[in-house]
């Protein structure tokens, strides 16, 4: 078995893959992605680490992530992930809060959006057929914690194509979605 270690903030060990993406690789899912400058877009927005244990698509299999989302604004929106819905689309996921303050964004199918205030122990059932994106709406990194059916898939498309249906943004200072 290989050796893994989850400290509560950082996975580490034999098979636990790292990717890093910047704000120049998200840029188009901001309103003003257009104003990140060159030195702005090689600044990390946010990190992933996963167990990845089966090959993706198997099913019954389970894949566990957490991811450390950096505070910032992009004009008057949050820094926050890509957001998606899962391949096979009924397929559920956990969030679970670690360290710092963010909102969930959740769309349903119908384009209806929702948010859900995450803080350290808050936890999040995303059901099947609902589209998630994280924002960080504090000052520090926000760490949360990831576990998805390997059978699930991520489709991205969707989003880039159509985004979500409101905004998160810093509206006299607090945290609103905007339509
Ligand atoms: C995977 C899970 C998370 C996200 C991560 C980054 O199903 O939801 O590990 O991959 O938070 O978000 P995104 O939307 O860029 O994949
Ligand atoms: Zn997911």
């Amino acid at each position: 078995m290989p050796e893994l270690i989850f400290s509560g903030k950082s996975l580490v060990g034999e098979g636990v893959e790292h990717l890093s993406r910047n704000l120049e690789s998200i840029k188009s899912i901001f309103e003003a992605g257009d104003s990140i400058t060159e030195e702005q877009g090689r600044q990390v927005a946010y990190t992933v680490s996963s167990y990845l244990p089966v090959t993706e698509g198997t099913e019954g299999g389970l894949y566990f992530g957490i991811t450390h989302l950096y505070p910032g604004l992009v004009g008057d929106e949050y820094f926050m992930t890509k957001g998606h819905f899962h391949k096979k689309v009924d397929t559920a996921e956990f969030y679970w809060g670690i360290e710092g303050e963010g909102v969930l964004i959740l769309m349903g199918r119908d384009g209806h959006v929702w948010g859900e205030k995450i803080f350290p122990g808050s936890l999040h059932y995303i059901p099947g057929g609902v589209a998630h994106r994280m924002a960080n709406t504090g000052d520090c990194v926000l760490s949360f914690g990831a576990c998805w059916g390997s059978d699930a898939g991520h489709d991205y498309a969707s989003i880039e194509k159509s985004g979500f249906g409101a905004r998160l943004k810093k509206v006299n200072g607090e945290p609103q979605l905007v339509k």
